[in-house]
């Protein structure tokens, strides 16, 4: 069933990590035309605005190395009760970071609509670590286990005492910065994962393909999240944790677009825009440019 109706909403929140900006993402990609964009493609677009998010200097969070952890925890509640309402009334979420702790909140209101939701994971990282295997205690860098129901009890339970996504659901693409970590949990729990060696070796069309066909297989819907630090910083520079030798534009694109044909998103996010880090709007320009080839914008 194609998409009908899309619903952006933005979380403005820069909480999850540690370099401010990022919590502008959602404006810059509002400037960068993402509205106009969607309705071009004969979809109805409905743009819903901005979460409010709490001021750090109200944080008071005793007995955790985790920062900002209960104004993280209280954004993305809020988050995911209106994501699920946003699915509940049969329209596509298209959720705008932020950094990525977001994830979490964008997961949970998805989960509830879902037995078997599978996740594409667009990221130069693999957003697995949990307190005890942080390296920096920053919640952007935990995402994905605790969608997994690994993690602080207060990011674990957001809308459901339930693990959101098994790990069998998941496939990681274009990881190049794993910790020590991350890379034992990958192993563990068999998740599925495309580094940037898979994709020089295979190439993206081949890799894209395995991938649909894995989520196609066993899921019920797929969301995407992608971090726009999946994409190399030669494209987009705008990023607070930016890696070298990333997927290209074009690379990406093709990405958006196989997945365009394959009809298999049911609800998206786009993350990490820091529009303070970036040149001219260029990565919110980029993000826009990649959300147009995923709902079905066509070059002919
Ligand atoms: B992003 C790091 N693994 O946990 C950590 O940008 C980086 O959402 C996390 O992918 C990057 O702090 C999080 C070193
Ligand atoms: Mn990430
Ligand atoms: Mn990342
Ligand atoms: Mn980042």
């Amino acid at each position: 069933m194609s998409i009908q109706k899309i619903s952006v909403i933005g979380l403005p929140m820069d909480l999850g990590q540690a370099r401010r900006g990022v919590d502008m993402g959602p404006s810059a990609i509002r400037c960068a035309g993402i509205i106009e964009r969607l309705e071009h493609l004969n979809i109805e677009v409905e743009d819903l605005g901005d979460i409010t998010v709490g001021r750090p200097e109200n944080a008071n969070d005793p007995g955790t190395n985790l920062k900002n952890l209960s104004l993280v925890a209280a954004s993305n509640s809020e988050l995911a009760a209106r994501v699920d309402e946003i699915i509940e009334s049969g329209s596509f979420p298209l959720v705008l970071g932020g950094d990525h702790s977001i994830a979490i909140g964008t997961l949970a209101g998805v989960a509830k609509h879902h037995d078997n939701v599978g996740v594409i994971w667009y990221d130069a990282h693999g957003d697995l670590n949990t307190e005890d295997t942080s390296p920096s205690g920053n919640i952007h860098g935990m995402p994905l286990a605790v969608s997994m129901g690994l993690g602080h009890p207060d990011l674990i339970h957001i809308h459901g005492s339930f693990p959101k996504v098994k790990p069998e659901n998941i496939v990681i693409i274009g990881a190049r910065s794993l910790d020590e970590g991350e890379k034992e949990l990958i192993r563990d729990k068999g998740i599925k994962v495309y580094t940037m060696h898979e994709i020089d070796r295979i190439g993206m069309t081949r890799v894209m393909e395995e991938c649909i066909e894995y989520l196609r297989e066993r899921t019920d819907g797929v969301h995407l999240s992608l971090d726009l630090d999946g994409v190399d910083p030669a494209d987009a520079p705008g990023v607070g944790t930016p890696v070298i030798g990333g997927i290209s534009y074009r690379e990406s694109h093709l990405a958006m677009e196989m997945l365009a044909e394959a009809d298999l998103i049911t609800s998206a996010e786009f993350v990490e825009v820091n529009p303070i880090l970036d040149e001219r709007n260029k990565t919110a320009i980029v993000a826009v440019a990649l959300m147009g080839s995923l709902f079905g914008e066509k070059l002919l």
